[in-house]
């Protein structure tokens, strides 16, 4: 079972291999745990766990003594940690994470119950209310292990194991259980997760890769969120669960053969098992529950919910500049303008090229967009180019080094890797000096003339061309083959979508880029054959002064997981290197792009604290939705990932990083008009709306197509008129975690029919997005929740949808139209007269509405700031929060907060209104087939409690 690749073993050699323990590599003779020592405490309970029987160092070697520490932290969230009694595990630093302090809480109070058997020990935790068993180690309903083999791995046994380097637990799932969550990840299943008896076997290892589907990607996020629907459809109840644990882990989802029920069976590298239960019962609470303990979203500022525009390969200042210009002149809205590492010297971070990207030009072309209420987002690399000589002065490498801010190796060296710039160092974002360093050089950058709006993390999975270590200084692997580029000379983008036929949409030739890519003083390669670890004791016995009780193996642990590159140090840093505080990169790999997007975070918030940071960064974790956003990285230019960056926006809110979007019209490979016309207009239902593109590829902006413009132009007049009640659901989402894109079963959780749907979601609770997701198709198939006791009203004619209770509704979707649809008892905010820019949008005055239900009642709400300030942590800034109720043919505006609103409400659209109003006018129109009252004229000013009636 236990097998190193033979290149790897090679270089390796034999001899630190016979320094771990033997591992036997079976699981199915591991002797489990006893419980006993066990004290209750004020909010739950402590114990000791003694291993059973005789070791069977499966993968490592077994730990006798565990503790088991139970917590009933709030009513609604229950703490299971299993950890080494002598601490030697890794555990997540607390100091980095922001987690609520000192909750505690009593069982009494909880609706999840802790239950054990001591000997063999198992746990289950149960739901008082119902009596539903959620998770269960006991695994008394599944077969004799083991059991199936799952895509070619055997499941070896359902033995609770606990060793240095491998841990091990399974708990059963009723049979088929809707399971969500465990990515990142491209499911072909879905979002709801593959539990058949093939089901899933994910990996969590942060992998820098062009999305491939059902393997690891870039984040890893170790929750799921669990639906039970009972078979009448009368009562249903969610709950999450959530691992915190950064190891590099296997998780398999399956339902074995001859089972009458799944299971869950976590496979992890190291750490402990630090599990939290969140109560739910409704999806929504369970996923707000899991956000009050990783952290609530970050405040995202106002004009982050404009358009962004960006690709690989704007080669110069003038040719980004051109951007702005077209689509200005398209008339097709254009917030933010992003550059990609085109603008860089040398391909270094914090730098300009002083040809393409004259810093002087760069000034003035970011004072244009500011002056014309746009912004601005460059790219930062995660890696720092190492430089050639003592006379290249690049000053984040020298003052890094100086101020020991890298990664290093286990002897202490500086480690090197290699990216874009040549060859690299990372920073080491537990080292005490690194985040007064990266705030250096952002300032640096910022005030040498590129004052950016917010920035852009890539590459901090973290990513490397080398197989681990490129060597030493002075050693470095030899350098052959130069990278090439997409769109370089034999290396032109030539992929369409699928079913791209040029005969329709025209002919479309390669764009040859002009410009080669030098390398400064380095010559990059591909890949290299160097790996030149030292001996990874050396770092066991760095950590902290641990680990004298046993050696790990850090470059090949014993179990292996699925990671997609195979080997674990493949295109990545090398798991033996060693950061501050002695942590391995093995036990941190997975943290390094949310280490650096909190670092980002506080240095942003130090330059300027009055102003929210804005971050999007490609690798996340468990709290990195507090400092950052999030993209859905390098997707394919392909209808079926049209499609997949639904799962991937819903995926993220349960992530807690909701502020989150694909690369619009697809990243890798040439776009085509209808693709791309369908998928800016779905984006412009998702939070983060960014069009960007490959290096090579046909240029793909929206205003390259007449209908491609004017599809977009159509969904942001949606979008900006809907800005409002976006701005208030991720006000909601910063204070209470509750998501803001919604699964429509996460809105209407007895309707068991819902539960696989994910080419459909909801804004909120209110608005309703069914987009195209086909080639070739001018309708669209969208079922409508609720089971005929919703009415839902086409938000572009105010319509009634003549829909059918609990199945699919054909809509007619010609291409530029996006269906979207209100839901009745909605009172929904909106500006009246979508601008240029959302400063323009926001310059107008506002509009309301209403959407009554039968009984004529609608309510609403509404959060209102100055869209930039920065509330903290904890704290508030100036405000207003509406709210809209409305009965009886009045609406009444309550309000409270002293921020001034400037713009009254202008107009009052109501609709489902049977009986004309009183007191018609000019200003006050009625529709009866509509039921649609229009009241235009107004100057409803927000500052004051207000009523107006109209019946
Ligand atoms: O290895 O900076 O995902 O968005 O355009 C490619 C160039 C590096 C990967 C990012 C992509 C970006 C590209 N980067």
């Amino acid at each position: 079972m236990f097998t190193v690749s033979a290149g790897l073993a090679l270089l390796l050699g034999a001899a630190p291999l016979l320094a771990h323990a033997q591992s036997s590599g079976n699981v199915s003779s591991c002797p489990g745990y006893t419980l006993d020592g066990l004290q209750e405490t004020a909010s739950g309970l402590l114990a000791q766990l003694s291993l059973a029987g005789k070791p069977c160092n499966a993968f490592g070697t077994d730990i006798a003594n565990l503790t088991l520490a139970v917590t009933y932290e709030t009513p609604d969230r229950l703490r299971v940690l299993i950890a080494d009694a002598a601490g030697a595990q890794f555990m997540l630093p607390e100091a980095y994470f922001p987690r609520p302090t000192n909750e505690t809480s009593t069982e009494d109070a909880s609706d999840l119950v802790f239950n054990y058997d001591a000997q063999p020990f198992a746990f289950w935790v149960s739901r008082r209310s119902t009596g539903d068993v959620l998770f269960d180690t006991r695994l008394v309903s599944l077969p004799a292990a083991p059991t199936t083999a799952l895509d070619g791995t055997p499941l070896d046994s359902f033995a609770f194991v606990f060793e240095d380097q491998y841990l091990q637990l399974t708990s059963s799932l009723p049979r088929d259980a809707n399971v969500y969550g465990l990515g990142e990840v491209i499911a072909t299943s879905g979002f709801r997760r593959d539990i058949a008896e093939n089901g899933t076997l994910q990996t969590w290892w942060a992998r820098d890769v062009t999305d491939p589907t059902n393997e690891n990607i870039y984040g890893a996020h170790p929750v799921y969120l669990e639906h039970r629907v009972d078979t009448n459809g009368t009562a249903s109840a969610a709950h999450a669960v959530f691992l915190s644990s950064a190891a590099g882990a296997d998780v398999v989802l399956t339902t074995p053969a001859g089972a009458n029920a799944s299971l869950v069976q976590y496979r992890m590298l190291g750490g402990v098992l630090d599990f939290y239960f969140f109560a739910g019962p409704t999806p929504v609470a369970a996923v707000a529950q899991y956000g009050a303990l990783v952290g609530t979203p970050a405040w995202v500022p106002y004009w982050a919910f404009g358009f962004h525009l960006c690709r690989w390969g704007y080669l110069d200042v003038n040719e980004t500049r051109e951007q702005v210009a077209n689509m200005r002149a398209a008339g097709v809205p254009l917030e933010v303008m992003w550059n990609d590492i085109d603008m860089y010297h040398a391909r270094r971070d914090f730098t300009t090229d002083p040809t393409s990207f004259p810093i002087d030009e760069m000034r003035t072309f970011i004072e244009e967009l500011a002056a014309n209420g746009q912004h601005y987002i460059p790219i930062v690399d995660a890696a720092i180019g190492h430089t050639a000589n003592d006379t290249d002065n690049y000053f984040p490498f020298i003052s890094g080094i100086e101020k020991n801010v890298f990664v290093t190796n286990p002897d202490n060296t500086t480690y090197i890797g290699q990216v874009w710039p040549g060859y690299t160092v990372f920073p080491d974002w537990f080292a005490p000096n690194t985040e007064g360093w990266w705030g250096e050089a952002i300032t640096n950058w910022s005030d040498s003339g590129i004052e950016f709006s917010g920035l852009w993390l890539d590459m901090n999975e973290a990513s490397s061309f080398c197989v681990g270590s490129c060597g030493t200084t002075g050693n470095l692997s030899d350098t052959t083959t130069p990278v090439s580029l997409p769109g370089d000379p034999g290396n032109l983008v030539t992929d369409y979508p699928e079913g791209y036929n040029s005969a329709i949409w025209g002919p479309s030739g390669n764009i040859t880029i002009n410009g080669t890519l030098t390398f400064g003083n380095d010559t990059v390669v591909a890949s290299s054959a160097g790996f030149a670890v030292p001996d990874d004791e050396l770092a066991a016995s760095t950590q902290f002064g641990k680990r004298a009780d046993t050696l790990r193996n850090l470059n090949v642990p014993p179990y292996t997981i699925h990671n997609g590159f195979g080997d674990l140090s493949v295109h990545t840093i090398a798991t033996n290197a060693t950061h501050a505080n002695g942590f391995v990169e093995l036990d941190v790999h997975n943290l390094f792009g949310y280490m650096e997007e909190r670092t980002t975070h506080l240095a942003l918030l130090k330059n300027q604290p009055d102003r929210r940071p804005f971050l999007i960064s490609r690798s996340t974790f468990p709290s990195t939705g507090h400092w950052s956003g999030h993209w859905l990285g390098d997707n394919f230019s392909k209808w079926a990932y049209l499609r997949y960056s639904i799962q991937g926006v819903l995926q993220f809110q349960l992530y807690q990083i909701p502020m989150v979007g694909a690369d619009t019209c697809g990243f890798i490979g040439n776009t085509d008009e209808e693709l791309c016309n369908r998928w800016m207009s779905l984006s412009a239902f998702v939070p983060f709306y960014r069009n960007h593109n490959q290096r090579g590829a046909l240029s793909q902006e929206p205003y390259r197509w007449d209908s491609v413009a004017e599809a977009t132009r159509a969904a942001i007049a949606v979008r900006y008129a809907l800005l409002p009640y976006w701005y208030t659901l991720f006000a909601n989402a910063s204070t209470l975690a509750t998501p803001p894109v919604r699964a429509l079963f996460w809105n209407f959780p007895d309707e068991a029919e819902l539960l696989g749907v994910d080419l459909q979601f909801m804004i909120g609770d209110n608005v309703l997005v069914t987009p195209v997701t086909a080639p070739n198709v001018s309708n669209v198939d969208g079922i409508f929740p609720g089971r005929g006791n919703v009415v839902w009203r086409d938000w572009y004619t105010h319509e009634i949808v003549n829909a059918t209770a609990g199945t699919n509704t054909t809509l007619d979707a010609p291409l530029g139209h996006i269906p979207v649809h209100i839901r009745d008892g909605a009172a929904l905010l909106l500006h009246i007269q979508p601008g240029y820019t959302t400063n323009e949008t926001r310059a107008a005055p506002y509009a309301l509405l209403l959407a009554l239900d039968g009984t004529g009642a609608a309510f609403g709400n509404a959060y209102i700031d100055d869209g930039v300030s920065n509330p903290g942590v904890d704290g508030t800034i100036a405000n207003r929060s509406l709210t809209f109720t409305v009965g009886n043919g009045t609406l009444s505006v309550r309000g409270a907060g002293e921020f001034k609103v400037l713009q009254p409400v202008a107009r009052v659209t109501v609709l489902g209104v049977s009986t004309p109003p009183t007191n018609v006018s000019e200003n006050v129109t009625y529709e009866a087939d509509l039921g649609r009252v229009n009241i235009t004229g107004l100057a409803l000013d927000l500052n004051e409690d207000t009523t107006l009636s109209w019946a």
